[in-house]
Parts: C-alpha cells; structure tokens; sequence
C-alpha cells in the first residue's frame, strides 16, 4: 500500500491518495489500492470518509496520461470500466464521502471528487475536464455526474467543450463545490464537518444518502414513496429512540450504537 493511505481518527477515515510526483495521477495501480481500502473501511465504527490528495499543488490531476497513452480500444474500456466502478463504489458507499479538493482536481479528479456527497475545497483549487485537447472523452463519468451535480447541461457542455480550467471561487459559484477554505485549514475544516457527520445517528444518516441518490433516479412519486419506506425505517432502530428521549429529557449526550 503505497499510493493510497488510509488513517482512521476516531470515527472518521482519511484516505490520502498519495502519488505527489506525479500529481496523484490516477494510474491502474493507484484505483487497485483505492478499491481495496474502500473494501477495508471497518463500517461499524467509521462514520464519514474524507478523500484528499498528498503534497501541495495537487487534490488529482487526472488519470496518469502517461500510462493511458498507449492503451489500446479494449484495454482503454477495462481502464474505463474499472474507474466507473470504484466512483460508482463511492457514490453508494454506505457512509457518507467527503472530498477536500487542495489543488488541482482535472479529468480523473474531478470525475472522482463528483463521486463523494460533498466537495469542499482550498483557495488554491483548479477544476476542469481537460480530456477533449487529450483526443479523448471523459471516461470515469464526468459526462454524466458534472450536468447532474451543478443541474446545468450548458455549463457542463461549456466546460466540457471548452476545456478551460474553473478556479475555486467560479467552483463555489456553479455549485460544484459547498465552501472554500485557506489551504493550511481545507483539512482540519473537512475533518472537522466529518466528525460532525459522524456525531449523527449514522443509521438516518445512510438512509438520508439513500434517499437523495436513489431517489434522483427516480420520478418524483416514487422518490417521495422511497422516501416514506427510509423514514420508517428508522422507527425499528435503537438510535431514533435514543435521539427523541435525549431530545424530550434536554440530555447533549446523545449516544447513537449505530442499530
Ligand atoms: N498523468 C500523468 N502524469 C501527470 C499528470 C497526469 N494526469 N499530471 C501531472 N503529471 C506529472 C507530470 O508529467 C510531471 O511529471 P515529471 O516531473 O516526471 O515531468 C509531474 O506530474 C508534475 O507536473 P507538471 O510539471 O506538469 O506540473 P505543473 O505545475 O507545471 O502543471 C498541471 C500542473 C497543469 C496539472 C499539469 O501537470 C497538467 O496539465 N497535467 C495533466 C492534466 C490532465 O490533462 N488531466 C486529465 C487527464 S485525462 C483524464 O483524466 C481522463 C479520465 C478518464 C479516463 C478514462 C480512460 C479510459
């Protein structure tokens, strides 16, 4: 495990994506070792997952162009198929995925920052989608998630077509990103919101990822239908009983077993 670091600090788990040389490009080797820490995550006692990059510059600067160069038509589609499945790994993962963006997050890294639930990122972030000047189309999902994610095809299509980098404040702007911090504090700031996450019954909090992703697939009936079977849900669980009697008895001490 070289390229990918996990650390768990108390109920929250950072994943370093930790290749600085080369600006955490996203090679075979790189998305083999993410898959396998996601499969390691211990769900029972981590609550919220923060995805960041090593090193200054960089968040991911996009899926190693050099080890791409080569590829052939149906090597190309594994490499493809393959990054679709881990962001796909991550879009449902069970707990919720932070992703703090400090510095560059291009094709690839863009693509796996529109994976996770909430992008945050540093002053000194660049966005964009630069495969088209590559000869290539965006193949880990970036046509589909970035309409999706900042709800406008014509501002997709223009920073698809275009090519041109977003800098953080036009990120905050289009909703592709929830906040901006100062470089030195995106980490501390993004940990912080993952305990905060954390703190919550993580029973409602996997039912509340649930309902709005699966239920943006959905027409709007059935949505609020899945909504309903979520929602009751909760009544079987020890922790909605736990927050109401902590609420109803003005207790701060709220413990949630996660059952
Ligand atoms: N792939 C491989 N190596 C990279 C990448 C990358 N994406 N990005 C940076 N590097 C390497 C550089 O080659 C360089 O290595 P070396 O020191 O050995 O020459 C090192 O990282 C540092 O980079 P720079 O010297 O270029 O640093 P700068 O600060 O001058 O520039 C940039 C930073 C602007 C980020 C620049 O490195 C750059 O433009 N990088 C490429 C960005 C890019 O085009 N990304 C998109 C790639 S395509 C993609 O992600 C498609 C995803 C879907 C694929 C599905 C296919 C089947």
């Amino acid at each position: 495990m070289s390229f990918v670091q996990f650390e768990a600090k108390d109920q929250v788990g950072l994943i370093t994506i930790n290749r600085p040389e080369a600006l955490n490009a996203l090679n075979r080797a790189v998305l083999s070792e993410l898959d396998h820490v996601l499969d390691q995550v211990e769900l029972e006692s981590i609550r919220c997952l923060v995805i960041t990059g090593a090193g200054e510059k960089a968040f991911i600067a996009g899926a190693d162009v050099a080890e791409m160069c080569c590829m052939s038509e149906e090597e190309s589609t594994v490499f493809s198929e393959t990054g679709n499945q881990l962001f796909s790994k991550i879009e449902t993962f069970p707990i919720p995925v932070i992703a703090a963006i400090n510095g560059y997050a291009l094709g690839g890294g863009n693509e796996l920052a529109l994976s996770c639930d909430i992008r945050i990122c540093s002053e000194n972030a660049i966005f964009g989608q630069p495969e088209a000047g590559l000869g290539i189309t965006p193949g880990f999902g970036g046509t589909q998630r970035l309409a999706r994610v900042i709800g406008s095809t014509s501002k997709a299509k223009e920073i698809l077509f275009t090519c041109r980098n977003i800098k953080a404040e036009e990120a905050k702007e289009i909703g592709l990103v929830s906040e901006i911090y100062p470089r030195e504090s995106l980490l501390d700031e993004a940990l912080k919101m993952a305990a905060r996450i954390a703190s919550q019954a993580p029973i409602a909090i996997r039912q509340i990822k649930r309902a709005v992703n699966e239920g943006l697939d959905m027409p709007i009936h059935e949505a609020l239908r899945h909504e309903i079977t979520l929602f009751s849900a909760c009544f079987a669980t020890d922790d909605q009983k736990e927050g109401m009697q902590a609420f109803l008895e003005k207790r701060k001490d709220k413990e949630f077993k996660n059952r």
